[in-house]
């Protein structure tokens, strides 16, 4: 049975193409659509989605190499800013602690196939509920419990057991819904009404980006209304701003890492290959990968919102997807994200100097991913909602943020005998996840897991009361 799950688990449920591609294909059989409109549609999804997904790898095959190999220029060793390395270290049955666990893989599985269910429920009770947004990255959905299992059994062994996961998985599916359905308004906005809303790690972070940006500066300051004078007017366009800010900032850091540890790094460079040009070639790269990202992203995007009607008004009425933080960056000029990632990675680092300079006990080192798809997705709404300031000012902080709380949460988990070798610094793990593991450790995993989904389920009824006027507008459009 476990095998089955596992293998269901981990090439269908986990892969958002697939997901979409099924959505896809039975809301255009719900609209109607002859079978091979349908079948038409679900090709060009899946293969919108697969381009989406070569764009978004080739960000992190590339640029993974650099941010490590900076790292290890520091010298030391310190635990990573990274969500893989943690659930690496959190899931593999080599290390000490887990060979006394042999069942958890089970219990993640109950508890992930149970989150998937209690969103599709809440969606399909939306009337009631008021969650509007079907979870389509399973991948993100599926990394709750593949890490939140292990924490809770660390702060309480004794709740190492079927009851706990199942609570876990109701927990996780009502944190997907009501997370994700409180992207929807702020994410209507910045495409203009799309009709999908984020289903990520810093939908926390999205929301309240939403409200901090607007007090920051004004959203007619933003990138699109950014006027270049005379010869500055090439930076308008995005391939050009994007290739010279990488050049100039990750320029300065390949340099600063030198071409003997690169080659450490990334294989694919030979000494032998001028140095000038290989940094010229990998920072120009970014605008390609943004480009190929951008050209999948408007492909599945088409083919989703069309189909998706089938779902909206006929099928989970009212429902919206919520997809990968990614395709947000194809609704605001390109350099927009990677300025994001650019000022996140400078925070990161000055807060790294903070440490050391404190003498912090565990010191940190950046890594790519929570460090570009956060800083990138937040600086996206920051500039919807607050201009260029607060496309500037929010990244940085948050940079500083990530630092801050995975110092913090290593040192919890010191405190409770676990080195942890990494923090998965996304928005919704440094805010929602330390009021999960503390109260877990306070109350117990099950009363509180169970207080917390009641507590975000009103908060969705509060949050429906504000919006109530346009909250179901995007099926009214559709009618
Ligand atoms: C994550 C994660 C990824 C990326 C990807 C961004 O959190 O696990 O692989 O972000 O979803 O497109």
């Amino acid at each position: 049975m476990q095998q089955i799950l596992s293998s269901i688990s981990s090439n269908l449920l986990t892969q958002p193409a697939y997901i979409i591609g099924l959505l896809v294909f039975v809301g255009m059989l719900a609209l109607k659509k002859p079978v091979y409109e349908a079948v038409a549609s679900m090709v060009k999804a899946v293969v919108g989605y697969f381009i989406l997904s070569i764009g978004s790898g080739g960000f992190t095959s590339t640029f993974r190499p650099i941010v490590n190999a900076l790292a290890s220029k520091f010298n030391i060793t310190a635990a990573l800013i990274d969500t893989y390395t943690q659930q690496a270290q959190m899931n593999d049955p080599a290390e000490g602690f887990f060979a006394h666990y042999p069942e958890a893989m089970g219990y993640i599985m109950v508890a992930f196939v149970i989150a998937i269910a209690v969103n599709f429920v809440l969606v399909a009770l939306g009337k009631h509920t008021k969650i509007r947004t079907l979870f389509t990255t399973g991948h993100i959905i599926q990394s709750y419990p593949l890490l939140w299992f292990w924490f809770i059994v660390i702060l309480r062994p004794e709740s190492y057991n079927m009851a706990t996961a199942v609570v876990l998985g109701i927990f996780c599916g009502v944190w997907a819904s009501v997370g994700s359905n409180l992207t929807v308004e702020a994410t209507q906005k910045l495409t203009g009404g799309a009709n999908f809303a984020v289903g990520h790690q810093e939908m926390l972070g999205i929301w309240l980006t939403s409200k901090i940006a607007p007090k920051l500066g004004k959203e007619e300051d933003n990138f699109e209304n950014l006027q270049m004078p005379g010869w500055l007017s090439i930076f308008s366009d995005n391939i050009v701003s994007t290739s010279i800010l990488m050049l100039i900032f990750m320029g300065i850091v390949m340099l600063i890492i030198g071409p003997e540890t690169m080659s450490q790094f990334d294989t694919s460079y030979k000494v032998s290959t001028w140095y000038s040009l290989y940094i010229f070639k990998t920072c120009l790269h970014f605008a390609v990968y943004m480009n190929i990202l951008l050209s999948g992203v408007r492909l599945f995007v088409g083919e989703l919102t069309k189909a998706f009607r089938g779902f909206s008004d006929k099928l989970l009425k009212g429902s919206m997807p919520a997809v990968d933080c990614a395709v947000t960056y194809s609704f605001v000029p390109a350099n927009v994200p990677v300025l994001g990632f650019a000022l996140g990675f400078i925070g990161e680092l000055i807060g790294i100097g903070i440490l050391l300079l404190v003498k912090a006990p565990i010191l940190l080192l950046p890594a790519f991913i929570p460090l570009f798809f956060d800083n990138a997705t937040l600086a996206c709404f920051a500039n919807r909602y607050g201009g260029r300031k607060a496309a500037i000012i929010l990244p940085l902080l948050n940079g500083l943020f990530q630092v801050a709380i995975s110092e913090l949460m290593l040192l919890f988990f010191q405190s409770n005998g676990f080195a942890l070798s990494a923090w998965g610094a996304f928005f919704d793990n440094n805010s929602l996840l330390p009021a999960l593991l503390l109260g877990v450790k306070a109350l117990g995993p099950i009363p509180w897991m169970l207080i917390l989904s009641v507590v975000l389920l009103a908060v969705t009824q509060l949050y429906y009361r504000r919006n109530k006027e346009h909250y179901w507008d995007h099926v009214e459009e559709e009618d």
